[in-house]
């Protein structure tokens, strides 16, 4: 156990369909979420993010949270719909002032800013369009880029293109469990390309009008072989080739791996990648983010490929139930995860600066007589992934920072409010913050830094 160097950075991270709110305010447009979470069925209980926490309104409050926690840095993305309505022409000034507050309320409260420019909040009408199946959308990607660099520049200390392509390719265009709820084997695939090629067009945008590092947010999926026979390592690979090494090839290496190629040639001729989309994609970026919550077990066995699969081709693969204890997701907690995933991607992309972009776990929080939320599961998650890390440093990963998900309870996409995974307690109906035992833990972990 040690302390972390005074240049290691620690925050919090959130993202703008899940809490900002004020959906229908000062021009913002209506994204993908608004039309799925308003569609009945497709979220628990019918929730939206209509209101959510109230942060469009309650930004200052939150920031003053952020600063007596004493984080270094805060992770928030910006709602593209807000920046164009329709996700293309004139921006919206209205949009580009909010964000413009926040950043400087941030830096204000010594609060380095960290801006992901899509956190899978698409404007419809680009949806309307296509969406990403549409080859044109990584373009209007950039065009919103550019407004939002322009504007905000180096107050932004660092950019994120995307979080999780993963998802918002495959659970949106494949499997439907995302928005906006499409279902195609190909599609997915075909969605996952042109992200990489908005992510390429993006790095070259913000280029352009900052200087701040830049990299992209992915969900690296830990497999790991629940034994020691080749054919479990070979079933991990081929999840690994459709599931993580899809985006990091072509953005880190400017192709894509031969197994990716392999494995979905039954789903996709790949006809979607155009000459010279790779060099494009393959712009030079300075961090990659991972968001690390849990392993996945995996062994070999007879598994058929089936149409609706969110891993496109993958034979043979079986996925085993997770192992206790759990979060209140269901997902394995076990933070040698984090550590083996970080030594593995340093391992393989060595040239890459690496942050853990999210971690954190819902729990099921209670609020308890004295009116407090005595969360002892989420703290001692939170100092089990932190002590974890310093394994990883202790192989030489450059690792660089670490953002707990989240600040706040938020909207968890499909599963409402029904999860919470903040660090402060929101009240729904009253839109009160109230800290939980796992805040004031980070709070005095961030005074000293020590584990
Ligand atoms: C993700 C998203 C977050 C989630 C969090 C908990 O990683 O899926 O970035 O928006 O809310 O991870 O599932």
């Amino acid at each position: 156990m040690g302390t972390f160097a005074p240049d290691f950075i620690f925050g919090a991270a959130t993202a703008s369909y899940q809490i900002e709110g004020a959906a229908h305010e000062d021009g913002r447009g209506p994204s993908i979420w608004d039309t799925f979470s308003h569609t009945p069925g497709k979220v628990f209980a019918g929730d939206t993010g209509d209101i959510a926490c109230d942060h469009y309104h309650r930004w200052e409050e939150d920031l003053d949270i952020l600063a007596e926690m004493g984080v270094d840095a805060y992770r928030f993305s910006i709602a593209w719909p807000r920046i164009q309505a329709t996700g293309s022409g004139k921006p919206n000034q209205l949009g580009l002032d909010f964000y413009s507050r926040l950043v400087d309320g941030l830096l204000a409260r010594n609060i380095t800013p960290l801006a992901t420019l899509y956190h899978w909040d698409l404007p419809q009408a680009l949806e309307d369009q296509g969406g990403w199946l549409h080859r044109d959308t990584a373009y209007r990607f950039a065009d919103y880029t550019q407004i939002v660099a322009a504007c905000l520049q180096d107050r932004v200390g660092y950019w994120a293109t995307i979080n999780e392509p993963w998802c918002a390719a495959i659970l949106g265009y494949t499997n439907g469990e995302h928005a906006p709820g499409r279902r195609s084997d190909e599609g997915g695939l075909i969605a996952s390309h042109h992200l990489n090629l908005a992510h390429g067009l993006a790095v070259s945008a913000l280029r352009s009008e900052s200087h701040s590092p830049v990299g992209i947010v992915v969900n690296y999926h830990q497999f790991q072989a629940a034994d020691d026979s080749a054919e479990a390592q070979a079933a991990v690979d081929r999840l690994d080739a459709v599931g993580n090494w899809l985006y990091t090839e072509p953005i880190l290496r400017g192709r894509y791996d031969p197994l990716t190629l392999e494995v979905t040639a039954k789903v996709t001729d790949w006809a979607c990648i155009e000459d010279g989309d790779l060099e494009l994609i393959h712009q030079p970026i300075d961090f990659i983010g991972h968001n690390y919550y849990s392993p996945t077990f995996i062994s070999a066995g007879h598994q058929p490929y089936e149409s609706g699969s969110a891993w496109p081709g993958v034979e043979d693969a079986k996925f085993l139930p997770p192992r206790q204890p759990v979060s209140d997701m269901g997902w394995t907690i076990d933070p040698t995860g984090l550590t083996n995933l970080l030594v593995r991607f340093h391992e393989r992309y060595p040239e890459m600066d690496l942050y853990v972009a999210e971690n954190g776990a819902a729990m099921p929080d209670q609020l308890s007589k004295d009116g407090a939320v005595h969360d002892a599961d989420r703290t001692a998650y939170l100092q089990g992934h932190i002590a974890a890390l310093e394994a990883a440093l202790a192989k030489d990963v450059p690792l660089k920072g670490y953002f707990c998900w989240s600040l706040l309870d938020n909207f968890e996409w499909a599963f409402g409010y029904s999860k919470r995974f903040g660090l402060i307690r929101v009240d729904y109906d009253t839109q009160q913050r109230l800290w939980k035992d796992s805040a004031l833990w980070y709070q005095q972990f961030l005074s000293n830094r020590t584990i």
